[in-house]
């Protein structure tokens, strides 16, 4: 099987589960106290895109002479985890499913000081990755979202209720309550260093794991910074992103973090309803009282 990849004179064409390539076996005996940039790559059962993936990854750290390491999360039955270690990535096996356990699990495993997280279905390309690093290593962000809605969404790449409802309505609501400023936080194409994501002490197994993320930099008060990327449609494996559940999983879980915008102005007015009625009765009280 070989894929290609386009995109001017990086077209190559790739053999899937051939032997890696010059900077992947660099990569293997990388000392990880060289490491500056991991890639953590959730994956399940993505056969078809991991490969091209992983190979732009270690080809977008070597062009931007960032030394690095690409890690795959995976929970696959298919082929993915041999077709990511035939192109140089090291597999690691979460304990767990889910999207953000994957993450969870993939960070804990990564030895460098910045991560980049990002799809292993190929919507998202990896080439870009320098554009979210360069902000990070400039100390202008402590969390780089790849935003699709300040950048392109190809033909195809998300469905129309996840475009103009979903997506939108939840990143509104997560501006109203946390003030976060984006425009697109769902994107699964991110950059941090690692330190900032151990100091959000992220919890979420789920997709809401995104969620949690901006809410949680925007309510430390962390530096959440976008840049324009293209989105791509998934060119192989089935979406695991269910649109009801998933969506639902994101709401619920800004209100249990929302409490005070959520439930301050409403707890607020009945206290002070309740201070005025106690007031008129007592002063009901009096006047019954003096007239009696
Ligand atoms: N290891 C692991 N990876 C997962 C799990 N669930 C999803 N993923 C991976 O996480 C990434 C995001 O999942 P997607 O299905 O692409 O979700 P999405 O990007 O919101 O939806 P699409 O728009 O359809 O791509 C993909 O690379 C999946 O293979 C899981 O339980 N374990
Ligand atoms: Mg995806």
């Amino acid at each position: 099987m070989s894929i290609r990849i386009a995109g001017g004179n990086l077209a190559e064409t790739l053999i899937v589960k051939g032997k890696p390539g010059a900077e992947a076996e660099a990569a293997e005996g990388l000392n990880p106290g060289l490491v500056e940039v991991s890639v953590v790559i959730p994956s399940l059962n993505e056969a078809e895109t991991i490969g091209e993936c992983v190979y732009k990854a270690k080809k977008a750290l070597a062009l931007s002479g960032f030394k690095g390491e690409v890690i795959v999360a995976d929970n696959s039955e298919d082929e993915t985890p041999e077709i990511a270690e035939s192109f140089g990535a090291r597999v690691v096996t979460p304990d767990k499913r889910g999207y953000g356990y994957a993450y969870h699990y993939g960070v804990k495993h990564a030895h460098g000081k910045y991560v980049v997280m990002g799809d292993a279905d190929g919507t998202y390309d990896f080439l870009e990755m320098p554009k979210l690093l360069e902000p990070l290593v400039r100390g202008e962000a402590d969390l780089v979202i790849g935003s699709r809605f300040r950048g392109e969404i190809k033909k195809d790449a998300m469905p129309w209720l996840h475009k103009h409802v979903g997506n939108p309505a939840l990143t509104a609501v997560l501006n109203l309550f946390f003030k976060a400023g984006v425009s697109d936080a769902h994107s699964g194409f991110r950059a941090a260093r690692k330190s900032t994501l151990e100091r959000l002490s992220l919890k979420s197994h789920g997709m809401e794991y995104a969620s949690e993320m901006v809410l949680k930099a925007a309510w430390k008060g962390l530096k959440v910074g976008e840049v324009p990327i293209t989105y791509h449609p998934r060119r192989g494996g089935k979406p695991k992103l269910n649109t009801l559940s998933d969506g639902w999983r994101h709401l619920k879980l800004m209100l249990i973090y929302a409490p005070a915008r959520l439930y301050l102005p409403p707890g607020l007015a009945l206290y002070f309803i309740g201070l005025l009625v106690k007031a008129l009765s007592h002063f009901k009280a009096r006047v019954q009282a003096l007239m009696a």
